[in-house]
């Protein structure tokens, strides 16, 4: 009993940790509070389904158990219309409860709402992509919103299927090579939230993370009109050259990106909260070893390795990546979800 009271006083800390929020008990979105809604009324016909079951089993077992004295068989009997015609009509009924409750909100979940900001997001292996097209930017990894506004998500993938999900944000969705599929939702709290690839795709799928960092409206105004006339600084001369000789042919800066994309954006390098597609924080240290070798810290990766560039080439060119930013934002105060 001690044990019991212990692990489920446990449980309740870890459903309250504030670090380490479950989706189910503290939805921040209308999508989460709808998928929440069904969740709970589901919840109630399983407890009552398996309460009236559990009981009428106990019920005879205890009822027509054999008495004392009692010899051979029990008396038998066989069928009952009546009885019969109930415990099928309740479950269809629940079943039909059920399914008109879903089919509301389906309806309500994949609403595209007017006026959302538009996004269009590509999953590749392993790693994924976000471009503003009304913005005027892109950013990979890192998925910036605003608080209080509608987002639509036009999700697809280059290479194989991934499937794009924030927990702390809306449901999953497919991302289908050739394929447009639609995600709409409403972030309510500005936070920094973790997000998976939910499909099996390759040798690093569980490495294939990103985050969607939610910002208030302002902060986020404030980031769009900086990026809209970015002029990418230059923090290291000799990094940047190191970076036009070795990384340009994949990646891009801002408006340099060529036509087909072979590596993530690097405009805003400085800003990020983490590397490589969510798998690390983001810190110069972390940078240098990723680029140095990608494949100890991601097997499979399509990045080769930088073993035969100097000490003094890679710091200059992890110098050159730092200053690549928005100044004067700092998204690692915010809370994670
Ligand atoms: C052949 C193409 C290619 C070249 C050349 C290349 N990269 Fe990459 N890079 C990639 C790919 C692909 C990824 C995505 C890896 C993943 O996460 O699966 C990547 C990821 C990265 C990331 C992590 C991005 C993020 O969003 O967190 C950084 C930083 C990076 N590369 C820096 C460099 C630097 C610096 C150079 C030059 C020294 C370089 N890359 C050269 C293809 C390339
Ligand atoms: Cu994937």
């Amino acid at each position: 009993m001690k044990r019991v009271v212990a692990a489920l006083s446990l449980l309740g800390l870890a459903l309250a940790q504030e670090a380490h929020r479950v989706v189910v008990t503290n939805p921040t979105t209308p999508f989460n509070r709808e998928v929440n809604g069904l969740l709970i009324w589901v919840l109630v016909f399983a407890v009552l389904v398996f309460g009236v079951v559990a009981g009428a089993l106990a019920y005879v077992t205890w009822r027509f158990r054999a008495k004392p004295g009692q010899q051979g068989e029990p008396p038998q009997f066989h069928g009952n219309d009546r009885l019969e015609v109930v415990w099928t009509a309740i479950p269809v009924v629940i079943v039909l409860i059920l399914f008109g409750l879903t089919a509301r909100s389906l309806v309500r979940v994949n609403q595209l709402p007017a006026g959302a900001l538009k996004v269009e997001v590509t999953g590749y292996q392993f790693w994924w992509d976000f471009h503003y097209p009304e913005l005027g930017f892109r950013n990979s990894n890192e998925l910036i919103l605003p608080a209080g506004v509608p987002v639509v998500l036009e999700i697809t993938a280059k290479d194989v299927l991934h499937s794009f999900w924030v927990p702390g944000l809306a449901g999953k969705r497919d991302a289908i090579p050739g394929q447009k599929t639609l995600l709409s939702f409403t972030p309510e709290k500005p936070g920094n939230y973790y997000g998976f690839c939910a499909e099996l795709c390759g040798p690093s799928h569980s490495r294939m993370l990103f985050r969607a960092i939610v910002l208030p409206k302002e902060e986020f105004d404030r980031f769009v009109a900086a990026a809209k006339d970015y002029a990418p600084p230059v923090a290291d001369a000799r990094g940047q050259e190191v970076f036009q000789q070795n990384c340009m042919a994949c990646h891009g800066v801002q408006g340099k990106m060529p036509p087909a994309v072979i590596g993530p954006e690097l405009g805003f390098m400085g800003n990020r909260v983490s590397l490589a597609a969510g798998i690390v924080d983001y810190t110069p240290e972390h940078l240098k070893a990723w680029i140095k070798d990608p494949a100890a810290m991601k097997p499979g990766v399509k990045m080769p390795g930088f073993p035969q560039l100097s000490e003094e080439d890679l710091d200059a060119l992890v110098r050159y990546l730092d200053g690549l930013k928005v100044e004067g934002l700092d998204f690692k105060a915010l809370p994670k979800f």
